[in-house]
Formats: C-alpha cells, structure tokens, sequence
C-alpha cells in the first residue's frame, strides 16, 4: 500500500509502527504536492492518508487500523476481555486528541525544536512551494505555530498545565512498564500503538521532549524502541485491567474526557469555540471539533455495547465524575459524522473545524 505521510508526523508514526508489527509492506511519500488530485478521494488532506493496490482510500489512523485487524489478523492487537478492550480504546483516543496540544506546544513553542523541525517539514513535504527556502521555513512554523498552539489554547495562564499532560503521561505509562513491557501484557496492543502517536514523533525524537523522556521516563524511551522493533512479536493481552492502569485513567478522566464533554457541547449548542476548566486549569477559546464529537460517540457506543457486568467493571475504573459523559443518558452531541459507518472509507474532516465536507 502507499502511505501518504510525513517522516515526523504524529499519526503517520502510529500507523507505520503498526505496519511494521504487522509486516505489511508500504511506500511512503508527503501528500501535499499532489494534495488536488488526492483530496477528492479522501475528503481531507491530513496524514496519514492509504491508497490500497486495489484503488480504495482509507482515511484516519484509528479506523484504518481496526480494519486492517479485520484483515490481518495474525498477533490481533485488540484485547479479547470486553473491559480491557473498552480500556484500550479509551487510552488510543487520549493519546490521539489530549496529548496532541502538548505535543504541538514543545514542537513549536520551543525555538530549537520549531527551527529544526521546519526544516525537515519543509525538505521533505514542502518541496513544491514556489517560494524561497527561507519563506517556506517562516510560513510552516508560522502556519503551525499560530494553528496548533495560539489557536489551541496554549498561553501563559495554561503552558505549565500543558507540559504537566506530558509529564503525568510518562508517569503513569512508566508505572505500566513495571509490570509488563507493553502496556498491557507481552505483545503491544491498540493502547500502545496510539500511544506511539505522540511517544514516538513528537516527545520521543524533538530535541525538548526527548531530553524529558530520557531524563524522567526512561522506560518509555525504552518502550518506544521496543515498540518500533516489534515486528511480530507474540504474546498475551492481559485479562483483567491491571492496578497499575489506575493513574492513568484518572488523568484520562480528568483531562480528555474533560475536553471531549465541553467540546461536544459547545457542537451542540452551535458553538466555533469554547472554554473549559481542566484540573484547574482554565483553557479559554478552544476550537471546536467536530471529529472529537464522533471520538466520543464511538466511545459511548463501545460502551453501550458492553453486557452489564463489563459496564460496572469499566464504571469502577473510572469513578469519577468526569467520566460519567461515557455512559450518562443525558442527550451528547451527535457528530452526523460517518453516519453510513463506512471508516476508514469515508470521507474524512480534519480535527478543526465544524463544517460538513463530506
Ligand atoms: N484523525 C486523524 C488525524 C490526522 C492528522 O490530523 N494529522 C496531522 C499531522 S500528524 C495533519 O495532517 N494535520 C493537518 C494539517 O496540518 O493541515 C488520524 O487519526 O489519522
């Protein structure tokens, strides 16, 4: 298959590790130069983006990998045990949409880091600009410098609350680590591959984050080597969620449910930007999304699927009252997104924005 992706991009990190597990042989280019000819098919110019050998295009990171399960279902990644899968899913998708701020913010607030990584953006996927080097170097970090840091709420009041979401995640994964060398159990399951999404591009290879890692989580710098060297390694899942995961999931409640909750109201009410309190924290003119509001009806759905039993295992873990957005009756959002349920096929949106492209 060809990947449409960017050496140093968070998603493209997080399917490619899951390639390589899987031994699925791909081509990888950037998409941008051939973005006209590419966007019909897709919806979305974002990477990762598949074009399969059989002519199909396959959009977004989460549902491309659980098709390919369907696929290729030797070592399968997902946990057999309902709560452990529900679990799972719950830590791919903080690592897909928490995670991402702090991980833009030490790319591009930093000054070592923005300068070095413009550079590699712009060798490598920026090519076809008709600009000189140095305006193509300005206008990246300016465009993601202004997109994914200004725009997302990172300021003075939020900066240190915004590096703490790293540091708590290398914490918590470090204490998962203990116990086995993926997160849960002796092969890597959907927990770890989304957590390569940030772990691997952004706080594992930027000059800043990686100094951190190395410093304060050396076992999830090991990890993130393991992870990348795991062609096929086998193993067993764990059958119930371990202790260990509990830190974790109360960040997760606290921080990604959190957003995913105020994000969906603010869909629902016909907001473009809204404000929330995390741990504290007050982040104000966040934009809304209408993709995070689809992220958690597959998480509702997940968890209305479960038998009875599964839900109050899951409700014990995550007794908080944050959490409670999961499973709560009360009316959430509908995104309308994806209604046909044809992911990864579909046409996709990008994370920003509440429009209607497809
Ligand atoms: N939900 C998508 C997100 C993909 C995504 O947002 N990728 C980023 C780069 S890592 C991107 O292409 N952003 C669009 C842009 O920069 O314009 C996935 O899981 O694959």
């Amino acid at each position: 298959m060809k990947v449409y992706g960017v050496s140093v991009s968070y998603y493209t990190g997080k399917l490619e590790t899951y390639l390589r597990y899987k031994g699925i042989a791909y081509d990888m280019e950037p998409p941008y130069a051939k973005a006209k000819e590419i966007l019909p098919h897709t919806g979305a110019i974002q990477v990762p983006m598949v074009h399969r050998d059989d002519g199909r295009w396959m959009s977004d990171s989460t549902p491309i990998i659980a098709h390919l399960e369907t696929e290729y279902s030797d070592n399968p990644i997902m946990p057999e045990d309902p709560v452990v899968r529900f679990i799972a899913l719950l830590i791919e998708d903080y690592a897909d949409e928490w995670l991402w701020r702090a991980a833009m913010h030490y790319r591009w607030s930093y000054e070592h880091d923005r300068a070095l990584l413009s550079r590699i953006i712009v060798d490598e996927a920026v090519t076809h600009l008709r600009l000189p080097r140095f305006l193509r170097l300005r206008t990246i970090a300016r465009r993601q410098h202004t997109s994914f840091v200004l725009k997302d709420g990172v300021t003075v009041q939020t900066r240190d609350h915004v590096e703490q979401g790293y540091l708590n995640a290398l914490a918590n994964m470090s204490k998962m680590l203990e116990q086995h060398p993926f997160l849960l159990g002796t092969k890597p399951s959907i927990a770890d591959f989304g957590l390569m999404g940030p772990m691997l591009r952004h706080f594992g290879q930027d000059p800043t984050p990686q100094e951190i890692m190395r410093n304060r989580g050396p076992k999830v710098y090991a990890w993130v080597a393991r992870m990348w060297n795991a062609a096929g390694t086998g193993g067993e899942l764990v059958e119930a969620v371990p202790d260990a995961c509990a830190d974790m999931l109360k960040e997760i409640a606290q921080t990604h449910l959190v957003q995913l909750a105020c994000n969906a109201r603010a869909y629902a009410g016909g907001k473009k930007k809204f404000d929330m309190s995390v741990q504290g924290c007050q982040y104000v003119d966040l934009p809304v999304s209408r993709y995070r509001v689809y992220c958690l009806e597959r998480l509702r759905e997940e968890f209305a699927g479960l038998g009875a039993q599964a839900q109050e295992r899951v409700k014990g873990w995550l007794g908080f009252p944050e959490a409670e957005v999961i499973w709560t009756n009360e009316p959430v959002a509908q995104s309308d997104y994806d209604v046909q349920r044809q992911a990864p096929f579909n046409k996709a949106i990008n994370v920003y924005g509440t429009g209607t492209p497809e």
